[in-house]
């Protein structure tokens, strides 16, 4: 059925209600809730170089990175928004060490799900201009309705998300967002506040020409990583590819995912189980890019069947387009894989 463009994320959720298994209206009112956290986060990081808000908070978060001001407004501002609505009963966040439990008004929570979130990733472009996002991962609580949530609503494998999605605040500000049932890109229109249907049904192209991955770090990189950039380098067929790297995890896989193409952050000598985290950076990311017809692994399993030990675990992380995954995999399995 052709998707009609221009059409508001509000009327899409009603419209697409029926998609949500099992859900009462509480999964459309947790992504419109995300859609009004993501407005007033897109107002300050628009206007960051005007006032002091760029720049350390001067404090250090779990990961031990420098806290930007955007980084605690864009955390408090989801936790906020997602907690006044009582739409979840937990939230976990890249900024807290811990999740937080959301009680309803009588000390209970009915609500069915938990959301975890990387409220500002790529946080250390904000005072170079450049695009930064917000990443979200949605899942059902397996813990009984009305009970504390606890560590093991969160410590899902990414293959039983059900919804998860980004925001990206770059040239326009855009959601985009999958429940299962493909993925669609909404462009925010700044003059009346309302996101429209601007990316319907977003595909990855099956083969791609960019590859994004920071080689400075490329004598830390296990030696299939190493071979299969030389092969993207290499003067043969549809080579050499072009490199393209932001720094910014949302906007190096959204432009792949238009463009076509491969991001990866292998493990390193300094982050021998990678950088990203797992839970609320490559999960919902795999969620969107398999969704888009892509692929997402860590070299060797796919990123939505590994089994969480830990809010805050990293991986490794190769997504992007189907055959580019597979390629780049097939270096990686000429090796054994090094333990961290
Ligand atoms: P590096 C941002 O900190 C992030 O988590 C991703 O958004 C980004 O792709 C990556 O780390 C950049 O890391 O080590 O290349 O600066």
């Amino acid at each position: 059925m052709p998707v009609q463009k221009n059409k508001t994320l509000g009327e899409f959720i009603i419209e697409n209600q029926s998609e949500f298994q099992y859900s009462s209206g509480e999964l459309s009112r947790l992504i419109n809730s995300i859609r009004l956290a993501a407005k007033v986060v897109n107002h300050e990081v628009n206007k960051a170089g005007l006032v002091d808000i760029i720049g350390q908070a001067g404090e250090v978060n779990v990961q031990g990175e420098d806290q930007q001001k955007l980084d605690v407004f864009a955390n408090e501002t989801f936790i906020k928004t997602l907690t006044n609505r009582e739409i979840v009963c937990g939230i976990a966040s890249e900024e807290e060490e811990d999740f937080i439990t959301i009680q309803g008004r009588n000390g209970q929570n009915e609500n069915k799900y938990v959301v975890l979130i990387d409220p500002l990733d790529g946080s250390s472009n904000i005072d170079v201009n450049v695009s930064v996002g917000t990443i979200f991962s949605i899942y059902r609580r397996v813990t009984p309705a009305g009970t504390p949530v606890s560590l093991e609503d969160f410590l899902q494998a990414g293959n039983r998300q059900v919804a998860a999605g980004y925001i990206i605040y770059g040239t326009s500000t855009m959601i985009v967002y999958s429940t299962g049932h493909g993925v669609n890109g909404f462009t925010l229109n700044p003059a009346l506040g309302t996101y429209y249907l601007s990316h319907p049904n977003l595909c990855f192209p099956e083969k791609g020409q960019i590859y994004s991955v920071n080689e400075g770090n490329y004598v830390h990189f296990p030696q299939g990583i190493k071979d299969y950039i030389k092969y993207c380098q290499k003067e043969e067929e549809d080579r050499p590819y072009t490199s393209r790297y932001i720094g910014s995890l949302v906007s190096d896989v959204h432009r792949n995912m238009i463009k076509g193409g491969i991001y990866i952050y292998p493990n390193t000598a300094r982050d021998p189980r990678g950088k990203l985290r797992l839970l609320y950076e490559c999960n919902p990311m795999a969620f969107l890019i398999e969704q888009a017809g892509g692929k997402a692994s860590d070299g060797y399993r796919r990123i939505l069947d590994i089994e969480p030990t830990e809010l805050h675990q990293r991986t490794p992380f190769i997504g992007g387009s189907a055959s580019m995954v597979e390629k780049a995999e097939s270096f990686m399995g000429l090796y054994p894989e090094s333990t961290p």
